[in-house]
């Protein structure tokens, strides 16, 4: 299907190849090479999960526009393609397709090499804090309704092993009891936002590590990528989901939990570069939840990442049986981690 709808958009020159790309677990995209040095990147975006396209298009299409008024340099904020016959993209019943140019001279990282890097990817998404702080988060949609209800998230967990229509319950007796006894303490930013305690903002909500563009020389943020989820939502979500994924020893899927490990140097690298970038325009009570944001994303995932197991992989893309669990399990890992240093953690936010 790639082949007769990479032909919808206006490309540069003749494509030559349209070949799989990137890491994703909902969407499928591709690199387009063409024929002259231009090369693109097309999504197919799952219309399963992200139910309204429209939104989600307007959306990444105010944030980009906004972004791009604050920096105006070529390849700082993703750019759409236009389709043949002038539109940004195409729904059709096997989902959205979209085409971005591609930003070249950049790098994208899975793990981070040094904590530098790391630092670099707090500085990004702590610059996307401060850019977007002036545009009223009103005016976009809720591209997936309830995506950081973290109590909603439990009780599909729940429902999810109440069901347990693959018969798998058992083995995820251990992870499952460890959740639950967290449930009440997981609902807390949520409780703290409908309180009215902590403001809604323009968040990202999936500030991993490999949705920040670096450059490629010098390291410096080039580009913020994914753009699929912004919404309205907490700082302290986009804090802790990218420490979440970023400031572990191994990748979210590492099966051998000896290697996964929450490392305390990357934690402190992303968030100097964080509030180095945002600091001014938090609360106190934002900063504050700032730790906390970092568990609660990482037991949200757990309990994502299992319900999805229990559930027969219907949500996340797996590549191997027991996917989804290996990946509950890393999570679970780095909570364990979160918990134990937590007063070291907090001492060391606060001396930032
Ligand atoms: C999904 O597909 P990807 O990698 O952009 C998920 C995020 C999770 C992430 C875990 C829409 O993101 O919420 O944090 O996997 N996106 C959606 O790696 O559910
Ligand atoms: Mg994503």
């Amino acid at each position: 299907m790639e082949e007769i709808m990479v032909r919808e958009f206006h490309t540069e020159g003749r494509v030559i190849a349209c070949v799989p790309f990137g890491s994703g677990h909902i969407n499928r995209t591709w690199l387009v090479v063409t024929n002259t040095p231009r090369l693109y990147i097309m999504q197919q975006v799952n219309t399963q999960i992200f139910r309204n396209p429209d939104g989600l298009m307007n959306n990444i299409l105010l944030v980009t526009e906004h972004l791009r008024r604050k920096d105006p340099a070529p390849g700082r904020v993703m750019a759409l393609v236009d389709t043949l016959d002038g539109r940004k993209y195409i729904t059709r019943e096997d989902g959205l397709w979209r085409m971005y140019d591609y930003v070249a001279g950049g790098v994208c990282l899975e793990q981070a090499e040094t904590t530098e890097d790391f630092m670099m990817s707090g500085k990004a998404f702590g610059q996307f804090q401060r850019d977007m702080a002036d545009f009223p988060a009103e005016k976009l949609t809720e591209a997936i309704p309830g995506f950081h209800d973290t109590p909603a998230r439990f009780e599909a967990l729940r429902r999810a092993a109440k069901a347990d229509t693959m018969g798998r319950a058992a083995q995820a007796a251990a992870e499952l009891d460890f959740l639950t006894a967290r449930e009440e303490y997981a609902g807390m930013l949520t409780r703290l936002q409908r309180a009215g305690t902590l403001p809604l903002r323009v968040t990202h909500n999936d500030t991993k590590l490999n949705n920040v563009m670096l450059d490629g020389e010098t390291h410096e943020p080039k580009c913020i990528l994914d753009l699929d989820t912004v919404m309205p939502g907490l700082a302290a979500t986009d804090f802790g989901d990218a420490i979440r994924f970023g400031a572990s020893t191994a990748a979210e899927d590492e099966p051998d939990l000896s290697k996964v490990h929450l490392d305390l140097r990357l934690y402190e690298a992303f968030a100097r570069g964080f509030l180095g970038a945002c600091g001014g325009s938090l609360t106190e009570a934002e900063r504050e939840t700032l730790a906390d944001g970092a568990r609660i994303m990482t037991l949200e995932l757990a309990s994502r990442f299992l319900a999805d197991y229990l559930a027969g992989d219907t949500y996340f893309h797996i590549d191997r049986e027991g996917h989804n669990l290996d990946r509950a399990r890393t999570q679970i890992a780095l909570v364990k981690d979160m918990e134990e240093h937590d007063a070291e953690i907090r001492r060391m936010l606060q001396s930032i």
